[in-house]
């Protein structure tokens, strides 16, 4: 399997990259000059139409979103996401869930906080702050006597909502007083997988 990606430090591109470790597999990678507009040339563009990160291709089959490329692995190697209707269903929901809600959340409040071209105002910050403490609310909530997401079974939205924390502490995210999510980032921050893929 190729993997296209920008840079290993891109919550998107370590999502995947994690999942493949803890699936044992290892991506041939591709890197895109991003910075030189790579991203924008046509044979990328060919590849992933919006010019984005990641993209998996598998024996040219090509595959951009990276919750799709999760859910497209997991089929593939039957691991990290439940066989049964219900089990797949409650998986979906947090995929859709982390697309949609916590992962805009949380990558706009990193953003905020970490990058000088994203600084934003005192009031905008506010606005930022309250939405993740919002969605993350929710997931310390969900995570309370829980393992994983799913409880006991560790799934591909475990990493999926994980890659959105990789900046938590440098971003100082307010997460300290949630105890059930801060324990479970502690457990998926162990992981080899995790380990295994911190951008040098
Ligand atoms: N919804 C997409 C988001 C992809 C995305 O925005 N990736 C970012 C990296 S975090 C990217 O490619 N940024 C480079 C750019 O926009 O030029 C996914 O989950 O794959």
């Amino acid at each position: 399997m190729e993997l296209y990606i920008h840079h290993a430090a891109s919550p998107t591109v370590r999502k995947v990259l994690m999942t493949m470790a803890q699936l044992d597999l290892k991506p041939t990678l591709r890197p895109v000059d991003w910075t030189h507009g790579g991203a924008q040339k046509p044979e990328y563009l060919k590849l992933n139409p919006g010019g984005k990160f990641p993209t998996l291709v598998d024996k040219g089959f090509v595959l951009w979103e990276s919750n799709a490329i999760l859910v497209y692995l997991a089929e593939k190697t039957v691991r990290l996401m439940p066989t049964d209707i219900h089990g797949r269903a409650d998986v979906l929901r947090w995929l859709f869930w982390e697309a949609a809600h916590f992962g805009p959340a949380a990558l706009n409040l990193t953003n905020a906080t970490m990058s000088r071209k994203h600084f934003a105002p005192e009031e905008a910050l506010a606005q930022l702050t309250k939405a993740f403490r919002h969605e993350a609310g929710l997931l310390d909530d969900h995570l309370h006597k829980r393992q994983f997401i799913l409880d006991k079974t560790l799934t591909i939205a475990d990493f999926a909502l994980a890659s959105n924390l990789i900046y938590a502490r440098q971003a100082g995210l307010p997460m300290t007083d949630l105890h059930s999510l801060s324990g479970w980032l502690a457990r998926m921050s162990a992981l080899p997988a995790w380990q295994d893929t911190e951008p040098k």
